[in-house]
């Protein structure tokens, strides 16, 4: 038996894998694993079939006037080298853009590899997914604490009031708050008494398993937020807090939040002013409740201002940096201390919509406007790293027609899929079991500080290559900088990933290297060898204000550019007509997917239809649209067209339809993917619709509009 992390989502979950002749022979939950205990869900299974995959490459491929051919890496390496080398040479650094998707967190050896061969190419036209969730987390991070990384994480397993908005962990299993068997994790706050509640637009599987749910307009969180606020300081909800203590301009929030009475937001959120009340009764009642909100209200227009006001309510009921409330972790390997000076952002602006970059990447919404606007610095190669924006970024067939523009394109993953079909190059990774893991991201925002590593399950063959080698060979040839920075890139490029973990690991905080003594039972990859369960380091623990990174070591609570941000929400206070487009859409995650990617493993395929459109009876019946009928849904950017799944667990006014889908494209070599291909949703997003603070995608509460599709009578 072997024994490894799954890496596909943030909860870390512990697999047994048997393994004869490096085959695999079958997944189950690891029992003895520390964290996880057994669990496992669908997908873990299914890495078996990832592994199996008939469509995974293995070898690179070149595009030719007759089709893919396969070539050798060294031929693959030299094309590359030659195509980029001369794009840089015509045009400048700028000239190559790179993206990087959300696997390069989730490969240990992609991720430790990964910003050394960015930094290489030294460009500024650098992309990632986190433009497509997460820079508000890191902005409100970084305006409150000083550091982008330094991410308040729920205690779910001592919290007696857990309040989700905009988060769907039964299907997503969590994100910054990674944690194993969320089902479990709710059954037993209800066991003790406690109280877990949903407000989502949709009656989610959350929902289902929680205490109470409040149906919500999409992007009218922001409202809600401020009220609770309002209602906290009215109800005399505000303790004397250390958290508060430690915080600024508590004052000025107060009076900014006073116009924001339940009564004025009730009306606009969908909601009543009872529930409200009952909600805040709630919070000031428990002793231990928390706050919690994710892609629902970071991924729209108010994404950072939800993000902010999420935090304060958090800071004013006394629960942040206390047990059972929200802590920060202490990891194995800290990230936030070895980050903290690439903790930057505001330093300068994209090209073409004057976008500014937040820790050093520019909005992925944008990626198309610097690939297809000419002058000078317009992207012409560009390389795309376990990312598939083509399905994942807004407005997608222009994102399609930059991609089929540019004059020189290298991918670096295992599928061709509707990103990849476009390069000129791929250079497939060895991914899954075939590779080595340490969760050294997740640690970061995980809701206890363990630390796990395990070898890889799989060998490889002579022609593989991991991403780690792939990415070093091309750092060495490609990096551009003065004599000693490329002796240090190339030293670092040579030094295998493991080597370097090792090293973190030892010069940590828990490190037989760290602290001010030499440790015997500190941690080092040899000893976390020899326990593949895992093994548990300290409990989260109160680290303030000792890990404050701002310059005075205090909260703030009104940031400047947040306030001023406040002059958008007043737009919500009156009614917009939208009338050509009325409906909002929202999106949803299932717990057999995963993002737009794993679709071309038959196991997962099973089950209900997942790409539908889910729509309210009332809205069905104005369009004289019956359940299970096709649907054309459009916007201004593009229609698809969608099976209407009619269900009352949705808000009326709003429709749901999962990302990830719309497998077709002539390029396209996934059997499996095709065959279930589903409609793509980001073929009707404006990729001009941001949070106007993080410049994150605001894909929830998009405003489109939907008509039957009528059927010839022959
Ligand atoms: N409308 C809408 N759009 C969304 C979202 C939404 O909620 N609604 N969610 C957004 C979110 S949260 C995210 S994170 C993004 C995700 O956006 P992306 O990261 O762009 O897309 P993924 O679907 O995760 O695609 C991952 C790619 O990496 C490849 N891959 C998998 N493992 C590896 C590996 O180990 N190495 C390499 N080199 N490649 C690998 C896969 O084959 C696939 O092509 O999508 C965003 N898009
Ligand atoms: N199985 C599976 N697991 C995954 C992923 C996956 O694709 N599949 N993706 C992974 C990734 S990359 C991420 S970032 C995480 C995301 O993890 P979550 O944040 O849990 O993401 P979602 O499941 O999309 O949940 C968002 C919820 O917000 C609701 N919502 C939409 N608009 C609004 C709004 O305006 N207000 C409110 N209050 N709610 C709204 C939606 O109905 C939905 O229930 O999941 C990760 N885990
Ligand atoms: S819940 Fe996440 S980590 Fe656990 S088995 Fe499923 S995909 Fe893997
Ligand atoms: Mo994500």
């Amino acid at each position: 038996m072997k024994y490894r992390t799954c890496h596909l989502c943030e909860a870390m979950c512990g697999l047994a894998i048997e393994v004869q002749n490096n085959e695999v022979i079958g997944i189950k939950g690891h029992q003895e694993d520390i964290y996880s205990h057994g669990h496992i869900c669908p997908k873990g299974i299914a890495l078996k079939d990832l592994h199996n995959d008939p469509n995974r490459l293995k070898q690179p491929i070149k595009k030719t006037a007759s089709g893919w051919q396969t070539i050798s890496w060294d031929e693959a390496f030299s094309i590359a080298e030659k195509e980029f080398k001369s794009i840089r040479k015509k045009y400048g650094n700028d000239a190559i853009g790179t993206y990087t998707g959300n696997p390069t967190v989730h490969n240990t050896g992609t991720a430790i590899t990964l910003y050394d061969t960015i930094n290489a190419l030294n460009t500024k036209n650098r992309f990632a997914s986190h433009s497509l969730d997460s820079v508000p987390v890191f902005l409100v991070n970084q305006m409150m604490f000083g550091h982008a990384m330094m991410a308040p994480i729920p205690d779910i397993d001592n919290l007696d009031y857990l309040l989700i908005i905009g988060a769907n962990p039964m299907a997503s299993n969590g994100s910054f708050m990674s944690t194993p068997n969320i089902r479990e994790k709710i059954k037993s706050i209800q066991q003790k008494g406690g109280k877990v509640v949903v407000i989502d637009p949709r009656k989610t599987e959350t929902a289902t398993k929680a205490s109470e749910h409040y149906f919500i307009h999409p992007e009218k969180d922001v409202l809600l937020l401020l009220a609770i606020i309002n209602e906290l300081v009215l109800q005399d909800g505000v303790p004397t807090s250390k958290a508060l203590l430690l915080s600024d301009h508590f004052e000025e929030l107060k009076t900014m939040v006073q116009p924001y009475t339940k009564e004025m937001v009730a009306p606009i959120t969908g909601m009543t002013v009872e529930q409200i009340t009952h909600i805040v009764d709630d919070l000031i009642k428990h002793s231990h409740s928390v706050v919690y909100g994710r892609l629902g209200v970071n991924t729209q227009s108010y994404g950072t201002l939800c993000q902010w006001l999420i935090t304060c309510i958090n800071v004013l009921l006394g629960q942040l940096d206390e047990k059972g409330g929200l802590l920060f972790t202490l990891p194995a390997i800290d990230y936030v201390t070895l980050m903290a000076h690439e903790s930057k952002m505001f330093r300068y602006s994209s090209r073409v919509k004057s976008y500014k970059e937040i820790v050093g990447e520019f909005p992925t919404a944008t990626l198309a406007d610097e690939i297809l606007t000419e002058g000078k610095n317009q992207i012409r190669g560009f390389i795309s790293i376990a990312g598939n924006p083509a399905r994942s970024a807004p407005n997608s067939q222009l994102v399609e027609k930059a991609l089929a523009s540019l004059d020189f394109m290298l991918a670096i993953d295992m599928y061709i899929n509707e990103t990849t079909q476009h390069a000129d190059l791929i250079m497939p990774p060895a991914v899954g079991l075939e590779t080595m893991h340490y969760s050294f991201v997740l640690h970061m925002i995980a809701t206890r500080n363990t630390t796990k590593f395990s070898p890889a399950p799989l060998s490889i063959s002579k022609e593989q290559r991991y991403d780690w080698q792939i990415m070093g060979e091309l750092q060495r040839r490609l990096f551009t900088g003065n004599i000693l920075q490329r002796i240090k890139s190339n030293i670092m490029s040579r030094i295998h990933p493991k080597t370097k973990l090792d090293l973190a690991l030892k010069t940590g905080p828990y490190g037989v290297w760290g602290g001010r003594f030499l440790r015997k039972d500190g941690v080092s990859l040899k000893r976390l060898k020899k326990h593949p369960e895992g093994i548990e380091l300290a409990p989260l623990r109160p680290v303030l204000p000792k890990r404050l990174f701002t310059k005075n070591k205090r909260i703030e609570l009104m940031p400047e550019i947040f306030v001023e941000e406040m002059k958008k929400v007043e737009q919500l206070l009156t009614p917009q007509s939208a009338e050509q487009y009325p409906l909002k859409l929202i999106g949803r995650r299932h717990l057999r997917s995963n993002n737009s990617w794993m679709h071309n493993l038959p196991v997962l395929e099973g089950g209900s239809r997942r790409c539908t459109m889910m729509i309210h009876p009332n809205d069905a019946a104005s369009h004289s649209i019956e359940p299970e009928e096709m649907v054309e849904v459009y916007s201004e950017f593009g229609a698809i067209s969608i099976e209407a799944e009619v269900t009352t667990n949705i808000i009326p006014g709003t429709i749901s339809i999962p990302h990830g889908w719309g497998h077709y494209g002539d390029g396209v070599q996934m059997e499996t993917a095709k065959r279930n291909a589903g409609a793509n949703i980001n073929q009707l997003m404006d990729h001009n619709r941001l949070d106007s603070l993080s410049y994150n995608m605001a894909f929830n509460g998009h405003p489109v509009a939907i008509r039957k599709i009528e059927t010839v009578q022959t």
